[in-house]
């Protein structure tokens, strides 16, 4: 690894030492690529100096794109994809961990949502816990926010830390959500952008690389990845979803982070906000235990399982025990106050926040829609919703664009509630631009009454390695 990937002073990284005793792969780049368009695997070997001509910028792009594309036609065997993985987990520094913390050290990972704050909430609960979490998240593009900027429409909220001073907040606090510095996993940040502009970004084998390169980085003990299907999320299908979620499963597990996977179903947003500053409020109510049922037992669910796996619960209902006991006598939001403030936020706003005594900005103009029926909520569709805030700037196209953080929207009604006709069932907040007449007919086609209830279960199905099935408890192979 390049020494000026190394932060100054810092001696708490693992250095790619492999390189140094990596001679050159019989075979070279064009050679390589003939390969793997050829249906032929590639060695470790030739793996290793893939990755890390990508990292040094040795390999042109073109050879890298044609590659990515010869990986996203022809797949790659899962000991190729574990490889790969390996080679571009230590392509930047590797955190590492005081020896006590040893087992403890955990983090979730979602292939994103409508309204998902599961992680504002679910780091504090499992610090609460005894739990490590050291979170890297990011920033949305496209529909809404992502973590990091719900967490940034707090004041003063820093999501910029060293991993020194992620530590030291783990050690005093439990938890941090912090961004990625661009020296973790640089072989994935030059990997993704041409993944971007070669349409190779959908590969099972490439997704797996991405994602499990940048929690092994984390030094992870174990990892739960909340993978959803339905009408807002990347799968629409159950079935694409599961064969993700079964394979990042297996190749974290041969990383040596225990890993599973929760199915969520995403039909209707995930609580009742959606909008940065407005999902802050919404997570602290879920952290008094105020919180809307499925947002509270989605944070359970995978809460639970992460216990299990670290071995802190002894099963799942002594995990689910566990969180529901945090939640109720107030020592997750007692997390996640002593996080805002060692993260920035001053201690009297951080108090004010938690206490329910207001502290973000909220929007100059709010307007309810009220329902056009009468009935049972039987879905809302979250795409109008997103699309319809993107528009009204709670969300960005481009990476360096701004957005409003108090732009959103509340559900007074939820899915399975009664409604009646001419009852508020929805609630924007807005400024510039103002909600027209076309965004407002969108909204309420997304709201759907009728009868009944039709949607199935938010978790669908939990995916585990065949060992963590038989063992009843994730172990690395
Ligand atoms: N998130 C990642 O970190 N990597 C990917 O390839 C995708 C999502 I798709």
């Amino acid at each position: 690894m390049q020494s000026n990937l190394l932060p100054q002073g810092s001696l708490r990284f693992e250095t790619n030492t492999k390189e140094m005793c990596t001679s050159q792969p019989h075979t070279n780049v064009p050679e390589m690529i003939r390969k793997k368009r050829d249906k032929e695997d590639l060695s470790a070997e030739e793996i290793r100096y893939f990755v890390q001509g990508v990292t040094k910028q040795t390999i042109q792009d073109s050879q890298i794109g044609a590659m990515l594309m010869a990986i996203r036609l022809q797949g790659m065997t899962k000991e190729e994809t574990v490889n790969l993985t390996k080679e571009m987990k230590v392509s930047g520094v590797v955190l590492q961990w005081p020896k006590e913390w040893s087992g403890l050290v955990v983090d979730k990972h979602s292939t994103g949502g409508v309204g998902d704050k599961v992680s504002l909430i679910l780091a504090p609960v499992l610090a609460a816990c005894g739990c490590k979490v050291p979170m890297i998240s990011g920033r949305g593009l496209g529909h809404t926010g992502g973590t990091l900027d719900k967490l940034e429409s707090i004041p003063g909220f820093n999501i910029q830390k060293s991993p020194e001073e992620m530590k030291d907040i783990l050690s005093k606090v439990g938890c941090c959500i912090v961004g990625q510095t661009a020296d973790l996993v640089p072989a994935d940040k030059k990997l993704y952008a041409i993944r971007d502009v070669t349409s190779t970004v959908d590969s099972l084998p490439l997704i797996a690389a991405s994602i499990i390169s940048k929690k092994g980085a984390e030094s992870l003990n174990a990892l739960i990845l909340d993978v959803k299907f339905g009408e807002g999320a990347l799968f629409k299908e159950m079935s694409g979803a599961r064969e993700l979620a079964q394979y990042l499963v297996d190749v974290g597990n041969h990383l040596g982070v225990r890993t599973a996977a929760v199915l969520s179903r995403m039909d209707s947003p995930i609580g009742r906000c959606v909008g940065n500053s407005l999902e802050v409020i919404e997570s602290i109510d879920c952290l008094k235990g105020k919180g809307l049922k499925e947002l509270e037992t989605l944070v359970t669910c995978l809460g639970s399982h992460l216990l299990h796996m670290c071995g802190k619960a002894e099963s799942l209902k002594a995990g689910e025990k566990a969180i529901q006991d945090v939640l109720k006598n107030g020592s997750a939001l007692d997390k996640f106050q002593a996080m805002l403030v060692a993260q920035g936020v001053t201690t009297d706003l951080a108090n004010d926040l938690c206490e329910g005594k207001g502290g973000l900005r909220r929007a100059e103009k709010q307007e309810e829609l009220k329902a056009q029926a009468g009935g049972i909520v039987q879905a809302i569709h979250s795409l109008p919703i997103a699309e319809v805030l993107h528009e009204l700037g709670a969300g960005r196209s481009q990476p360096d664009q701004s957005i409003n953080w108090t732009v959103g929207i509340e559900l007074l009604k939820t899915v399975g509630d009664k409604i009646n006709e001419g009852d508020p069932w929805i609630r924007v907040h807005f400024e510039n631009p103002s909600l027209d007449e076309g965004q407002k007919s969108r909204l309420q086609k997304s709201l759907v009454i009728g009868e009944k209830v039709q949607e199935g279960p938010l978790i669908a199905e939990i995916i585990q390695t065949q060992s963590q099935r038989e063992k009843g408890r994730n172990c690395p192979p």
